[in-house]
């Protein structure tokens, strides 16, 4: 913890990389334990393009599951902690795995590399946009039970969210009707799926901020999924420093913090939350 702390006030640039463990303590399940399942699918293996060409239906269930679970969960002590770290050093940088919206609900300005649940993408004009509603349209009320014995509801295309003011819209045959009709292009939500590439705007800040900085916290995930696991090596290859925040032990880094983020980043950060 001393040397933690020296490190930490004579670090310049201070980048923070947070995952699915930072959220765990507001209720919202991680990736990879036991929670990681929704009916009786991995939620990896949902996040996928391929899985959403395959079955839309299925996938948006399982997204507004998700979107109506977080809306109704709170930031933690995890969040509290990092947004008032900003708030004392100007020279700290969050970037987040996460899709949650929970550290900006705590008043941080995190990069969210892999999108949000609360954005959507027309997947016929790519117009990309905020939408909260809840459930996002009508045939989604009711649905995407996480239990293993719930069933798909198998909602037809035309039926699934679509993009309202859409300037490529497609003909669908009515799943109502059965006649032809012109419909706004199908939205999905808008994050990175697995064999999706991250914005390249947002990796070109992200490279920046990695190679101007010598302290990085690496908090609450499991470092599996690339390009987010590759970032510790990067800052080390620069002769930074790295920490790390998790219930499991950590290999290589230089402070490791074992046990739930939201007890001890506001140790380690010295402030009160
Ligand atoms: C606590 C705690 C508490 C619990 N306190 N701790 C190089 C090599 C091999 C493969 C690749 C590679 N480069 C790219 C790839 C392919 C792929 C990849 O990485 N695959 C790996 C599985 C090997 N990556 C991609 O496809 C990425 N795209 C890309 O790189 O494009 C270019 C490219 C493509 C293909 C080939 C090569 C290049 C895109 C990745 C997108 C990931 N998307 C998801 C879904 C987002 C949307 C959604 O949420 O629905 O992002 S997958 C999922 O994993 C989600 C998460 O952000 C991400 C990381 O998970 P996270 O946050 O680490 O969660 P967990 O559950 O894994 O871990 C939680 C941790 O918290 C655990 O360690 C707990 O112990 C801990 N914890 N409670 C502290 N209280
Ligand atoms: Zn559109």
């Amino acid at each position: 913890m001393t040397s933690f702390q020296a490190a930490l006030s004579t670090a310049k640039i201070i980048v923070i990389l947070t995952g699915a463990g930072v959220s765990a303590a507001s209720g919202i399940p991680t990736f990879r334990a036991a929670g990681g399942y929704w009916r009786t699918y991995e939620s990896t293996s949902l996040a996928t393009p391929q899985a959403f060409r395959k079955n839309p239906s299925r996938v948006w269930e399982f997204y507004h599951y998700r979107r109506d679970l977080v809306s109704q969960k709170q930031p933690n002590r995890a969040h509290f902690a990092l947004a008032e770290f900003e708030k004392l050093r100007p020279n700290v940088h969050l970037i987040t795995q996460n899709v949650d919206g929970l550290h900006a609900a705590a008043g941080s300005e995190p990069i969210e590399m892999h999108g949000s649940l609360f954005h959507v993408r027309c997947t016929s004009c790519g117009d990309e946009f905020e939408d909260r509603t809840n459930p996002i349209c009508d045939s989604l009320a009711g649905k995407g039970a996480p239990d293993p014995d719930a069933r798909d509801a198998d909602i037809p295309l035309d039926l699934l969210p679509r993009h309202e003011l859409c300037q490529r819209p497609v003909a669908l045959t009515s799943s109502e009707t059965g006649e032809k009709i012109c419909i706004g292009g199908l939205l999905r939500p808008a994050v990175v799926w697995f064999n999706e590439s991250l914005d390249p705007p947002v990796m070109n800040e992200i490279r920046v901020l990695l190679n101007r900085c010598d302290l990085l916290l690496v908090v609450g995930t499991s470092g599996i999924v690339y390009p987010a696991a590759g970032f510790a090596s990067i800052v080390k290859s620069n002769g930074g420093k790295v920490a790390e925040f998790n219930l499991d032990p950590s290999e290589g880094a230089d402070f490791d913090f074992v046990g739930p983020c939201e007890d001890l980043l506001p140790l380690a950060l010295g402030v009160n939350v």
